[in-house]
């Protein structure tokens, strides 16, 4: 258990919420993911932990849902330079393939080469957050991603698969169904992250999505040809609490879809976009962070673990960090801090 001295200050290389705690004494583990490659809109994605962490420090720790979950520990992992640097190198590339095809240049062999290159630097990234992952569920911690654009998680998910034997759920709160086959020529777009999820081999055995408002035909029609993944479409959700039904009996059906271990994947942009006006994709409509707690509070109090986590695409809108509106990362430290804690009291009692 963290003895917390409020007066001190932790390091600005590493750790999160102003936690002064080690990786060796604490239970939950964030990687750092800055990475936003196939970012095909809006960009700043890669910025995501640095915006996050920054937040972090501002939010008072004791909380009146999870109490003092902190003290059991949560520490980020310091932030990986060399692979912003990649990002930054594989971006450029990605950008202009679309470049290129948006023009419709006949320069086949440039596309193809240089869709080839992104490619291969996507799997690296992938590889990498698996052996991180990895190394992470190995000493019984929890793992908790902090992207970057939606495909970081893919090697984390794997490494979780791995780990429980494919014995667990994905819940996924997103305004995207993110079930393209590929986008845009790239595999690991961010566009595709659950399509790739649930064609892997290490696959988890369901996927329930939350917040649904865009996907195009093929990924409607992928749903419905797959009976281990069931969307609970915005609309339908909206719908329903517009005929009278309570958000309280929304989530019962919610997570009765779920098995027993959770993970969670959080796209920033499932909320409505008030709580995320810099997100690449931003779409109306979607779920209030009231909305999402209350759902965090369902998952725990039946009974299910959430067994690790991600939180991703919260951005900067295009800015540097130290330029972009403060107001991205203070709701994504926020809902961080909830899945930290909601975490920590389903891992003691479930
Ligand atoms: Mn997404």
């Amino acid at each position: 258990m963290i003895q917390f001295d409020p007066s001190t200050t932790i390091s600005s290389d590493f750790g999160i919420f102003g936690i002064p705690a080690t990786e060796a004494d604490s239970k939950i583990i964030l990687l750092p993911v800055p990475w936003e490659v196939t970012t095909s809109y809006g960009s700043g994605a890669s910025h995501g932990p640095v915006m996050v962490r920054k937040a972090s420090e501002q939010i008072d720790l004791f909380d009146l849902e999870t109490g003092k979950s902190y003290e059991d520990g949560y520490f980020m992992r310091p932030y990986p330079q060399d692979w912003k640097n990649k990002n930054d190198i594989f971006k450029t590339k990605a950008q202009k393939v679309i470049t290129l095809k948006t023009e419709l240049s006949e320069d086949i062999k440039t596309i193809n080469q240089l869709t080839q290159e992104v490619n291969i630097a996507c799997d690296d990234m992938t590889q990498w957050v698996r052996t991180q992952s990895e190394s992470i569920l190995n000493q019984n911690k929890i793992l908790g991603l902090v992207g970057g654009d939606h495909s970081t998680p893919f090697g984390a998910i794997q490494a979780v698969s791995k780990k429980w034997n494919g014995d667990f759920g994905v819940l996924h709160i997103d305004a995207h169904a993110d079930l393209r086959n590929s986008y845009q020529g790239f595999k690991q777009s961010h566009a595709s992250i659950m399509h790739n999820v649930m064609t892997h081999e290490l696959k988890p055995k369901k996927l329930v999505q939350v917040g649904i408002r865009d996907f195009c035909e093929e990924e409607y029609d992928f749903i419905q040809s797959r009976p281990d993944i069931k969307t609970f479409f915005d609309l339908e959700l909206k719908k329903k609490l517009l005929n009278g039904t309570t958000w309280a009996q929304l989530c019962q059906e919610i997570v009765a879809e779920l098995p027993q271990n959770v993970y969670i994947s959080f796209d920033i942009d499932g909320l409505d976009p008030v709580f995320c006006p810099h997100t690449g994709t931003p779409v109306p409509g979607g779920l209030s962070v009231d909305q999402v707690f209350y759902l965090f509070e369902a998952i725990v109090k039946s009974g299910r673990k959430i067994i690790s986590f991600d939180l991703n695409e919260v951005s900067t809108g295009g800015l540097n960090p130290d330029e972009a509106d403060d107001w991205d990362g203070n709701v994504g430290a926020r809902v961080l801090y909830k899945l930290c804690g909601w975490s920590i009291i389903s891992n003691r009692t479930n």
